[in-house]
């Protein structure tokens, strides 16, 4: 079987991959010139352990090509963004895109998968869409129609840990029938190991936005607990480690707010589904949304005791030792530092990162900094993110300064 990816992004990219590396023939497709141009030369156009290995492998034994317009395939994977828009409704405009360009290339006994974490019904919206344009095929082969198999897939890869996770995750296959999910079956077993659960469609689409969603809901729990702790004037990571203790207690930790591109956006597509069942759904987002203003009205207590303070931010990515800046709530912290205290110098310490992004080198009061040149300089020191060069700092070389330690590195 010959299988097209649609979408060479941080999860279809590795999917072809993964799967040319496998033995299978695999065109991916992208609307990006640059993706599609790297990918040709055997490169991969954004960082991910083991991805590059893969792709220059499988490019060069001529299992795998890129290009920009939808070929035939026997099988089509859908890897597309789905963000959200205004109203935190989620955006199909990609999904639609690469439906609408896959349905003229359908002849019958196809298998079309949906990958990209999408709201409650989208996989049956998708292939609403297929058989609207197309009345020649059907779904099930009634009324002798050609069959075009329509399946939900959800990746569920941690990102710096794909290449494993593809192989070692179980997986959730819903299938619009059964046949689609059993055909979805045979294609992932080709270098999943993993368990593979079979479903519906429906249910694998809600049972994606229920894993981030738990985790959305466990972390503001302990966001919540820190505001608590903070007015009671305990140690939330103290607190925390001592009620883990208990055998069926295990308590998140809490940080400056949720970041990347899936757990701080994934629950709302359950709440503009259902918006008034998810009520701690939606809470859980608007506790772990606000964590950000809780830190920054901290930094501001303490900077009012300075008159020209310089303010160290340490760390600008969404979680612990990656590059990846989207998102995240500390890039956020450090933006509106720079913004709100112009009397101050904010030094952004990012180990992970050459430059500053565009959002914080716009002001001229904010340059980027080593974690020495912070901890010589700084009145003020906030840490933000768990980097691995941020947790052996001396103490006593914060000891003359107002520490706010957002991640508990430092006890
Ligand atoms: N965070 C905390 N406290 C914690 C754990 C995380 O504040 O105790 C914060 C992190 O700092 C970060 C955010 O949560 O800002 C999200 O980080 P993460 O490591 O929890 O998750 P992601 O976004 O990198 O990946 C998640 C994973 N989902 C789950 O673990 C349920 C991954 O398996 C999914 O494939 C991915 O979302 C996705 O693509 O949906």
């Amino acid at each position: 079987d010959t299988v097209a990816v649609i979408g060479l992004g941080y999860i279809g990219l590795p999917t072809a991959a993964i799967l040319a590396t496998n033995g299978v023939t695999v065109t991916g497709v992208d609307v990006s010139d640059r993706h599609v141009d790297a990918v040709n030369r055997g490169e991969v156009p954004f960082v991910e352990p083991d991805l590059a290995t893969h792709v220059a492998g499988a490019v060069s034994q001529g299992r795998l090509s890129a290009r920009k317009d939808t070929p035939h395939a026997d099988v089509y994977i859908v890897a597309v963004p789905t963000p959200f828009k205004d109203g935190h409704a989620a955006d199909l405009s990609y999904i639609d895109a690469a439906t609408d360009a896959i349905i003229p290339q359908l002849r019958g006994g196809e298998l079309l998968i949906l990958e990209s974490t999408s709201p409650p019904g989208t996989t049956e919206h998708m292939a609403a869409r297929v058989m609207e344009a197309r009345p020649d095929l059907s779904l099930d082969g009634s009324g002798n129609r050609p069959v075009v198999h329509v399946a939900h897939c959800p990746e569920r890869v941690l990102p710096g840990r794909v290449m494993i996770e593809l192989v070692t995750n179980d997986r959730i296959i819903g299938g619009l029938t059964p046949e689609a999910a059993e055909h979805a079956r045979d294609l992932y077993q080709v270098f999943c190991r993993a368990a593979l659960h079979l479903t519906d469609a429906t249910t694998a689409e809600m049972a994606k936005l229920t894993e981030n969603s738990f985790r959305d809901v466990n972390i503001a729990f302990a966001n919540e607990l820190s505001i608590i702790a903070e007015k009671l004037g305990i140690d939330v990571f103290e607190l925390i480690e001592l009620a883990n203790k208990h055998p069926r207690v295990n308590i998140l930790q809490p940080g400056p707010g949720v970041g990347g591109h899936c757990i701080a956006v994934d629950p709302w597509f359950i709440v503009s589904a259902v918006p008034d069942e998810a009520r701690l759904i939606r809470t859980a987002r608007e506790v772990n949304d606000h964590k950000p203003e809780v830190v920054l009205t901290k930094v501001a207590e303490r900077a009012d005791r300075f008159k020209e303070p310089v303010i160290a931010a340490l760390g600008l990515a969404f979680k612990p030792d990656i590059d990846d800046l989207r998102e995240s709530p500390a890039l956020d912290i450090t933006v509106k530092l720079a913004q709100r205290h112009g009397d101050a110098r904010v030094l952004a310490v990012e180990p992970n990162v050459e430059a500053l992004p565009a959002s914080l080198s716009a002001f001229d009061n904010v340059r980027l900094a080593t974690v020495e040149e912070a901890l010589r300089e700084a009145d003020i020191v906030v840490l933000l993110v768990d980097h691995k060069e941020f947790k052996n700092v001396p103490r006593e070389r914060l000891a003359e300064k107002a520490v706010i330690d957002t991640r508990g590195v430092w006890r």
